[in-house]
């Protein structure tokens, strides 16, 4: 009528329970698993104890047991959190795109990203949880939100978060760009449209901003052209005899572009008189004679 031993058997090891005199239980120390027991059957570890007497009857328990098994289900948490990268929009890009795909991936090693975390905030607004798509992918979650309203133009932070499921946070990751849906503004003060010059080179000017994403850059006729911090530019050109098409385009740093065109003819050349005549020649003294001249230029 005596106890011979005890044992304890947790994931596949063995330990062997001493007799603690001063209260007559049965103990041992244990490590815990290394990992989680998040994905184990039940998330816990089944912990077996068996008895022995010294007539060799045993008794054997573990968690499934009606009464005691409730205390022989060891929950083992880990501690590493998720990893959460954002691929899109790149920190500091300019889009143009006011309704952005915002796309992550977070992982975790050993119990899991827990989906229902996977959170994402626009700027300083409340925390979003639904509409988010999460595909299983290796270790956790590809992820992407689309926002349900235009971002306004101008910068926004995304900053998203998520948890594993032994509640460890990740370290929050944000991505900070500039959405940009308007062109910039040029306005060409000269030439004017349609002028007819016999001056073989001709300024070029204006100004040219953008609300967004400065700087402009300028182009006529596919040659760069310097754009000063107030958002002025000049330059000379020099033109063909005949019609020019003079193309300026600003490009802003999201891409944007306007163009102005301006059609200038170049004529160099002096009207050539073909016939000059008088009639009647000679004209009688006082009365009216009609000159005609004929000219081509
Ligand atoms: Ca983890
Ligand atoms: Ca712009
Ligand atoms: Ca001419």
């Amino acid at each position: 009528m005596a106890i011979k031993g005890v044992k304890a058997v947790i994931n596949g090891q063995t330990y062997n329970l001493t007799l603690n005199s001063g209260t007559g239980k049965y103990e041992a120390t244990v490590t815990a698993p290394a990992e989680s027991s998040y994905n184990q059957p039940g998330h816990y570890y089944n912990v077996q104890v068996t008895a022995e007497d010294d007539a060799g009857n045993t008794t054997t328990k573990d968690a499934s047991d009606g009464t005691l098994g409730a205390s022989l289900q060891l929950q083992v948490k880990e501690k590493v959190a998720p990893i959460i990268t954002i691929t899109a929009p790149t920190e500091g890009a300019t889009i143009t795109n006011n309704k952005p795909t915002i796309a992550w991936a977070v992982t975790d090693e050993d119990s899991g990203v827990d989906p229902d975390t996977i959170s994402i905030k626009i700027d300083s607004g409340s925390v979003i949880t639904s509409g988010i798509s999460k595909t299983a992918s290796g270790k956790g979650f590809t992820c992407s939100y689309t926002p349900t309203t235009a971002l306004s133009d101008g910068s926004h932070t995304i900053t998203v978060n998520a948890s594993d499921y032994d509640g460890n946070a990740a370290t929050a990751k944000t991505t900070t760009f500039k959405v940009d849906t308007v062109p910039p503004t040029l306005s060409v003060i000269s030439p004017e449209e349609g002028l007819v010059t016999n001056q073989a080179t001709i300024t070029v000017s204006g100004t040219t901003n953008d609300a967004t994403s400065s700087p402009v850059t300028l182009t006529i006729n596919s040659d760069p052209v310097e754009v000063g911090a107030d958002g002025a530019f000049s330059t000379t050109i020099t033109l063909n005899s005949g019609e020019n098409t003079i193309t300026i385009i600003a490009t802003d740093s999201a891409g944007k572009s306007t163009t102005v065109t301006r059609h200038v003819t170049l004529d160099t050349g002096a009207p050539v008189f073909q016939s000059v005549t008088i009639t009647p020649n000679p004209v009688d003294a006082g009365k009216t004679f009609v000159i005609s001249v004929e000219v081509t230029d």
